[in-house]
C-alpha cells in the first residue's frame, strides 16, 4: 500500500540502497515536525538535506553517506512516533530513493496592497484590548458561529448577505479602547479614514473562516486586521487560482488595500496547525515554498479586530468582474453559509 501510494505521488523508489530516503508518514501534511523528523534521522549519520513539501504525509532525507542511509532504513522503517495531533501516532516506513525532485525555492509574492506591519500594539496593549471585550455580559452583537464567535460594532455585519444596514447603525460605536490604535494607523497613515464599523472574531485552534472578498459596495478600500493572542496563516487567492499563504504575526495589522482588497479572497483554513517557515528572519509574509524550510506551528486562541469603513455611494473599483456595485447583470457573491449555522 505504501509503495502504491508513493508511486501515486510521482516517486519512485529503488531497492538498492543510495544516499537518500523517503519517509512514508513522516510529512507535515501527516503532522510530524521538523524538529521531530531530525531527532529520529539525525542519529544515523550527517543528515545533508531534509526536504518537507508543505501538507504532503511524506518527506525526503539525505544522508552525506549510503552507509548512514542504510543504518536509518533498517532501524527506522517500522518505528513509531507521536503526531503532533496528540491523538494519533504515526508508524514511518524507509524507501531508497535515487532522487529528490520536489524543490520550490522561491518566495510567491505579496498580493499587491497587501502590508503586514508587525508589533503595531506592545505586549501590554494587547492585554488590555482583550480584556476589554466583554464577551459574557455584553452579547447583543454577538453570535457564535460554526467556526468561531464574532461580535460587532458601529453596523452588524449580515452574513446572510455579506452587507450591512447602513440605515441601521448600532448604538454606541466603535468602542473607546480602540482609539489609542486606530489614531496611530490613521497618524503612521495605515488607513486614511476613521473606521466606523468593527468585527471581533475569536478563533479557537482547529476554526477558521471560509475564502471570502468583503463586499464591494457596503465597505471603502482600506480594511485592516489586528492579530492578538495567536499568530495565523491567511490564505490568499487570485481568480487565476494563485494562493498565497501569508503568515501573520501575533499583534501584527494586516492592511489589505487595493488589488488584495477588492480582486483577492482571504481566508483561514479550520486546522489545529501551520505549515510555516523555520528561519527566525522571515516569521512574517508569505511562506516560502523552500521545502528544506518548512514545519509546523500549532495554533492558539486568536483573536481579531477588522475595522472597516462602510462606503456612501456605490464602488468604483478597477475590479469590475468582482465588484457587486459594478456588476451590469448582478451576480450574488455566496453568503459565508456554512457560518449561519450555529454551533
Ligand atoms: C472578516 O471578519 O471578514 C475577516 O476576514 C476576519 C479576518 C481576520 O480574522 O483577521
Amino acid at each position: 500500500a505504501k509503495n502504491i501510494l508513493l508511486r501515486h505521488e510521482g516517486i519512485e523508489t529503488v531497492s538498492r540502497p543510495s544516499k537518500s530516503l523517503v519517509v512514508a508518514n513522516g510529512g507535515l501534511g501527516n503532522g510530524v515536525s521538523r524538529q521531530q523528523l531530525i531527532d529520529v534521522l539525525k542519529p544515523h549519520g550527517l543528515v545533508e538535506s531534509l526536504v518537507m513539501p508543505p501538507n504532503k504525509p511524506y518527506s525526503f532525507v539525505t544522508y552525506a553517506s549510503p552507509e548512514a542511509a542504510i543504518s536509518a532504513y533498517s532501524s527506522i522503517s517500522g518505528q513509531d512516533i507521536p503526531s503532533v495531533d496528540v491523538e494519533q501516532k504515526i508508524t514511518l516506513y524507509l524507501s531508497f530513493v535515487d532522487k529528490v525532485e520536489v524543490k520550490e525555492t522561491s518566495s510567491p509574492a505579496l498580493p499587491p496592497g497587501l502590508q503586514i506591519v508587525e508589533n503595531i500594539v506592545s505586549p501590554e496593549e494587547e492585554l488590555v484590548l482583550l480584556e476589554n471585550i466583554n464577551w459574557e455580559t455584553d452579547n447583543s452583537n454577538q453570535k457564535s458561529l460554526k467556526h468561531r464567535r464574532v461580535k460587532h460594532y458601529g453596523y452588524e455585519f449580515r452574513y446572510d448577505n455579506n452587507n450591512v444596514d447602513k440605515d441601521k447603525p448600532l448604538p454606541g460605536g466603535l468602542p473607546e479602547f480602540c482609539n489609542v490604535l486606530l489614531e496611530r494607523c490613521l497618524h503612521q497613515g495605515l488607513i486614511k479614514n476613521m473606521p466606523d464599523q468593527l468585527t471581533i472574531n475569536q478563533y479557537e485552534p482547529g476554526q477558521g473562516i471560509p475564502p471570502h472578498i468583503d463586499t464591494h459596495s457596503a465597505f471603502q478600500d482600506e480594511i485592516v486586521s489586528l492579530s492578538l493572542g495567536s499568530e495565523i496563516v491567511m490564505d490568499f487567492r487570485h481568480p487565476d487560482g494563485t494562493n498565497v499563504p501569508v503568515m501573520v504575526p501575533q499583534r501584527s495589522l494586516l492592511v489589505m488595500s487595493g488589488e488584495s482588497r477588492y480582486l483577492w479572497t482571504h481566508g483561514i483554513t479550520p486546522r489545529k496547525f501551520d505549515v510555516i517557515q523555520v528561519s527566525e528572519g522571515q516569521k512574517v509574509g508569505t511562506v516560502s515554498k523552500n521545502t528544506e524550510e518548512l514545519t509546523l506551528s500549532k495554533r492558539g486562541t486568536r483573536t481579531s479586530f477588522t475595522f472597516r469603513k462602510i462606503r456612501a455611494g456605490s464602488c468604483k473599483c478597477a475590479f469590475p468582474l468582482v465588484c457587486d456595485s459594478q456588476q451590469v447583470l448582478q451576480k450574488k457573491t455566496p453568503p459565508l453559509v456554512s457560518d449561519l449555522e450555529p454551533e
